[in-house]
């Protein structure tokens, strides 16, 4: 694989791998603002970052189950009306780190960066499938059924050299609801190349891996896709299953993302003068489950208390589930009192009132994924 036309980043990610290129913003520059630049945007490749020359050749071409197969120019694509989404993306190795300090997993280490939030702009796929002559649909069922494959350009040691690829449902693709898009913007820019370039999908509300970029093919299909991420990867095991008596088939491939909840103003351990100090961070939920509520306890859980929410610069109450994001992030802040070296302690709770587990042990896999336990971080109280 060929590693020499890799795009400029910026200097100050920092990186988990370099080839393929894994890399996180810090913290602090993750919740500086509500949409997330692209510049500081976690880039998750499995693969070096393809090259689309000649954009006027560029198509997509949709096959399968349909009545007649058809190549979509990015003309075409730019011709169906445009929507603006603002989604919040979430690998699905968002924190392993911090899970494979209790146990090892195999995958990338990623702190709790691998989530941003982003204003996506392209076609509805709804819209899209309409051309190939499926009806667009209202009712989502997660499986079973026929599902939409997407397939990328890129190539990876994980299919064995060839492309990246994934599905998602029919129901959920042909559900204009949904916001299933192919996006060529991100924050009104056309999307970068490691972001995509010239085209990928965003599929709201469910884990990053299913959002395929630099994209080559859509192919209509009667049950999910049968590639590496879909039926080797990216599914949530029982702590006890291991590499010794893992069975692949017996679990489903994860679409949703769980209720999560991160503080991002304080590492891991960091060093606070004695008073009012600023805890803030985000929390997100998959499924376009909304967050209900953010709790903070700086005693360690004995007490909590409850964060402000926002979905723009400064911190306000949502008061109006109408006037929310649905499938983006919100970013919380509280300010407590801290006299002593403690454990700062944040957690979620989603609009269908799932909550977070308390322990990751509870929910350690293999593949280190999914890790959504309660955010700790330890501050010294020092002058
Ligand atoms: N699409 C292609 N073609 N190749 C990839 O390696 N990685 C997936 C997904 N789509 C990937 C891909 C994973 S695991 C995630 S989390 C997101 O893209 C990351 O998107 P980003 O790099 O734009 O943040
Ligand atoms: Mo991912």
């Amino acid at each position: 694989s060929d590693y020499s036309k890799e795009p400029p980043r910026h200097p100050s990610l920092q990186i988990n791998s370099k080839e393929p290129f894994n890399a996180e913003p810090k913290r602090s520059a993750l919740i500086a603002s509500y949409v997330t630049p692209s510049d500081f945007f976690y880039k998750r490749n499995h693969g070096p970052i393809p090259i689309v020359e000649d954009i006027n050749r560029y198509c997509v071409e949709i096959s399968g189950l349909v009545q007649h197969s058809k190549q979509l120019f990015m003309k075409d694509i730019r011709n169906l009306p445009k929507y603006n989404v603002t989604a919040t993306l979430q690998c699905a190795g968002n924190r392993r780190t911090a899970m494979s300090k209790t146990r090892t997993v195999k995958g990338v280490g990623w702190d709790v960066s691998a989530i941003g939030n982003a204003v996506w702009g392209g076609a509805k796929l709804a819209d899209v499938l309409e051309l190939v002559g499926i009806p667009k649909l209202t009712s989502v069922t997660q499986f079973g059924g026929k599902h939409v494959e997407f397939v990328s350009i890129d190539r990876c040691k994980e299919e064995k050299g060839g492309p990246y690829k994934a599905s998602i449902p029919l129901s959920q693709a042909a559900n204009p609801e949904a916001d299933v898009l192919l996006a060529y913007e991100m924050n009104g820019e056309p999307l970068n190349r490691d972001h995509g370039y010239p085209l990928r999908v965003i599929v709201p509300g469910v884990i990053g891996a299913r959002s395929v970029k630099w994209l080559e093919a859509i192919n209509i299909i009667e049950e999910e896709c049968q590639g590496f991420f879909m039926q080797k990867d990216y599914k949530m095991f029982p702590p006890s299953v291991n590499w010794d008596n893992i069975d692949w088939s017996t679990r489903r491939p994860q679409m949703d993302f769980p209720v999560q909840c991160v503080i991002c103003s304080l590492e891991d351990v960091s060093t606070v003068k004695p008073g009012k100090v600023k805890i803030s961070g985000y929390a997100a939920s998959g499924g376009g489950r909304g967050i209900e509520r953010v709790d903070v306890s700086v005693d360690g859980g004995k007490t909590w208390m409850e964060a402000s929410r926002s979905q723009k610069r400064g911190i306000q109450y949502i008061s109006d589930a109408a006037d929310s994001d649905k499938w983006a992030w919100v970013l919380f802040e509280v300010t407590a009192d801290i006299q002593h070296s403690t454990e700062i302690i944040a957690k979620a709770v989603d609009s269908a009132a799932n909550v977070q587990p308390e322990k990751v042990e509870d929910v350690w896999n293999l593949r280190g994924i999914l890790n959504t336990s309660w955010h700790r971080v330890k501050v010294q109280a020092s002058y």
